[in-house]
């Protein structure tokens, strides 16, 4: 293993496939031979899972899945593996309580998110709040799902909270939308000292100039604490004359100030290529939410909605990575500006 070091858990048992010999070269990316790890028609009343996270658990590993109905109508829907690959997602989409410990579902909810804080797994999604916002929940469990207030009123969706708070309070990425298909958007945070009230918003970075995100960026991945700063997967879109193409960037913010920028990559680091990529209910969308990686070998594991349809897997190792980042990296002032005006 090389220089930059994840400061996070080990975790020897996460998924891995080397990357393949004579092929990619110079890629700092690689699909696993397998795509997609969840085809279609999963479980009875699902249609498609896709845009979805996951995260170890008890030695093995838990995720919250994107599942659409088959009316149509997205839920979360939790599942449970043993390597990381191979999943069984219960029939039945998540029931959420509230804090009285009473139902309280949301009329819709995708791209789920999970993150441990401490001792509690934060789950955050968009859902309907008189329009396309942010819902949140937590548990210590992984069988009661307690609905919080949602952080932030419409329009916001891609929110990703930090794995542990900075500066005393909890650090969310969201990204201010519309509640269509949002033809602009950047990335920006806000602190919590409790998951309650939010505030201190900064601005982070941008679209670009460089095509493949010159429409709109979100956040992806919860961000890896390293020893070069936080690093971070989103997406970024570029809209082309037969609709939107997502590709997953890279990039590296401060560890003290995640609203600076250090390095980022011009280059995309996946883009679609392979059929369950570009083929499917919504084509040319790669999509990251959530990644597995083990601090000990240096190895992640990305985990991406492929096409509205399918489940994908990348893998690559902090080092690689991180170089890759900081020797294609681009930055702009005001990706560099602590983000306040
Ligand atoms: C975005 C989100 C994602 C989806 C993408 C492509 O606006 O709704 O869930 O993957 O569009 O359809």
């Amino acid at each position: 293993m090389g220089d930059v070091k994840m400061i996070s858990p080990e975790v020897p048992n996460m998924p891995w496939q080397d990357r393949p010999e004579g092929k990619l070269k110079g890629a700092p990316i690689w699909r696993y031979k397998e795509n997609p790890i969840i085809n279609r028609n999963p479980v009875e009343s699902v249609a498609r899972i896709f845009n979805s996270a996951v995260i170890p658990y008890e030695g093995k590993f838990v995720g919250v899945f994107r599942g659409e109905q088959r009316n149509g109508i997205s839920m979360i829907y939790f599942g449970r593996s043993d390597d990381g690959i191979h999943w069984n997602i219960d029939e039945e989409k998540i029931h959420f309580v509230n804090e009285a410990g009473e139902p309280f579902q949301p009329i819709y909810a995708y791209d789920p998110r999970l993150v441990k804080v401490e001792d509690t797994y934060y789950m955050m999604w968009c859902q309907d709040f008189y329009g396309a916002a942010i819902g949140l929940a937590k548990t210590t469990d992984f069988k009661t799902f307690t609905r919080i207030d949602n952080p932030f009123i419409p329009f916001n969706r891609n929110a990703v909270l930090f794995p542990r708070r900075i500066n005393g309070n909890y650090v969310m990425l969201s990204r201010p939308s519309d509640s269509g298909h949002t033809p602009f958007g950047d990335i920006f945070l806000s602190e919590s000292p409790d998951m309650t009230y939010w505030g201190k918003h900064r601005h982070v970075m941008s679209r670009s100039q460089e095509w493949w995100e010159s429409l709109k960026i979100g956040g992806g991945a919860a961000p890896i604490e390293t020893t070069e700063g936080w690093l971070l997967f989103y997406h970024g879109v570029s809209g082309t004359c037969n609709g939107y193409v997502y590709s997953i960037g890279g990039t590296i913010l401060d560890i003290d100030n995640p609203s600076v920028v250090k390095y980022r990559c011009e280059n995309f680091l996946l883009t679609p290529e392979e059929w369950y990529e570009e083929r499917g209910f919504v084509p040319n969308v790669c999509f990251p939410c959530a990644t597995i990686h083990d601090s000990a070998t240096g190895r992640i594991a990305l985990y991406y909605g492929c096409a509205d349809s399918y489940v994908g897997l990348a893998f690559t190792k902090v080092d690689e990575i991180v170089d890759y980042i900081k020797s294609h990296s681009v930055v702009r002032s005001d990706d560099t500006e602590i983000g306040i005006r």
